[in-house]
């Protein structure tokens, strides 16, 4: 984490306080977005949201209620535990969804989802399996879910070629002087960009149905049982937005089907694993395979190239930009992801082919 995003005890107290807690609360969690904390002695968590990420806490928030409120009723009619399987948000002692400090600093407080663990590094096939049910079964909650109250709360988040668009800017502008040293890899990004519009075309002409989907399911994510390692609850919902049902496929294979964490330099160690794509497949589709069109179940295998590449841009455009966006926590730690990345958009299509079998088969 960088330095200026941990917050000092005396300012987490003065935030506590807005909960009437007089409580202190430590760094928790892997996410390159927001700043998370865990509330020392309570099963609580606290969380700075980026607001240069998400520009309108109020709409990002209300969002948030309507969706766990919908899920709660949900979750509880088909007779599950809507204290445990949808987040919680924990209101300010004004009644308020979030606390903005005097420095403009957003804080809103979650209920800890207790007995949970995450997916980082550790994946396994029966995870990923269960973590395809999990994300699966979230979408199947909310197929009527009303679209129209939802704020879009990053406006062309999965838009792949205004991906590309940004890229390409970024490489002129050569904000941080660095694009030199990522020659071999903007050269790979530029000449695979000819079928990022694959999707965004799709839900344009109506050939892809357009979905309330999560849009950032990655594998850290969703949190499991302890004990019986079942799917429990699907967090991070800042962007539950309208979108395809291939970004939160592909997105969740993205790094749940790599052979090595998403940041690690040996590329040799980054391989894509069909045997994770196949397990996750199999979960996902035992919940989704009635609602999904033939185009969707054409593009599985696509969408993961698709989510990999897009995010594998954004890597380097936060890269060339000096990395205002992704958290880092080393020096070239963007272009190390970029790379990383890239290494499995050539591996995915190296293995389309097989992939497209194995959805067949299920
Ligand atoms: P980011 O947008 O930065 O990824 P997340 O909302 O995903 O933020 O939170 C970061 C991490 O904190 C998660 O990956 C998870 O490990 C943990 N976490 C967040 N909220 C909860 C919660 N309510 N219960 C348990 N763990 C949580
Ligand atoms: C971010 O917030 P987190 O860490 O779960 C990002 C995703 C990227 C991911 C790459 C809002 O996810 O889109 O795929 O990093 N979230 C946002 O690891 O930009
Ligand atoms: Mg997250």
């Amino acid at each position: 984490m960088k330095g200026e995003e941990i917050m000092e005890t005396t300012k987490i107290r003065q935030i506590m306080e807005q909960y009437g807690l007089d409580l202190d609360a430590e760094a928790f969690g892997n996410g390159h977005i927001n700043d998370t904390y865990r509330v020392c002695g309570q099963p609580l968590v606290l969380q700075r949201i980026n607001t240069s990420v998400f520009q309108n806490p109020d709409g990002l928030m209300e969002n948030i209620e309507k969706v766990t409120s919908f899920l709660r009723r949900k979750i509880a009619a088909e007779g599950g535990d809507p204290e445990r399987e949808t987040l919680r948000i924990v209101h300010t002692k004004d009644g308020k969804p979030y606390y903005r400090t005097d420095e403009n600093h957003v804080f809103r407080m979650y209920k800890l989802v207790e007995g949970t663990m995450s997916i980082e590094d550790d994946k396994t096939p029966e995870g990923l399996y269960k973590a395809g049910k999990g994300f699966g079964h979230f979408l199947k909650l909310l197929n009527d879910f009303p679209v129209e109250e939802l704020h879009e709360t990053i406006p062309d988040f999965h838009h792949t070629p205004k991906r590309v668009e940004a890229l390409k800017q970024a490489i002129a502008e050569d904000r941080a002087g660095r694009a030199k040293l990522a020659a071999s890899e903007i050269a790979f990004a530029l000449e695979q960009a000819k079928w990022a519009d694959r999707v965004v075309k799709g839900l344009e002409d109506g050939n892809i149905p357009s979905r309330v989907t999560h849009n950032d399911t990655k594998i850290n994510n969703i949190l499991f049982d302890e004990v019986t390692g079942e799917a429990v609850c699907v967090i991070d919902l800042d962007t539950v937005m309208p979108g395809s049902m291939l970004y939160d496929f592909g997105d969740a294979l993205r790094m749940g089907a790599s052979t090595a964490a998403e940041d690690e330099t040996d590329l040799d160690q980054v391989c894509f694993s069909t045997e994770a794509f196949l397990s996750f497949a199999r979960g996902y589709l035992e919940e989704m395979r009635e609602e999904l069109t033939e185009t969707e179940l054409e593009l599985l295998p696509f969408s993961v190239k698709l989510l990999t590449y897009e995010c594998g841009i954004r890597f380097l455009t936060d890269y060339l930009n000096g990395d205002t966006y992704f958290k880092i926590h080393r020096e070239n730690h963007n272009l190390d992801r970029a790379r990383n990345q890239f290494k499995l958009v050539a591996e995915i299509s190296r293995k389309e082919a097989v992939l497209q079998e194995m959805v067949k088969t299920l």
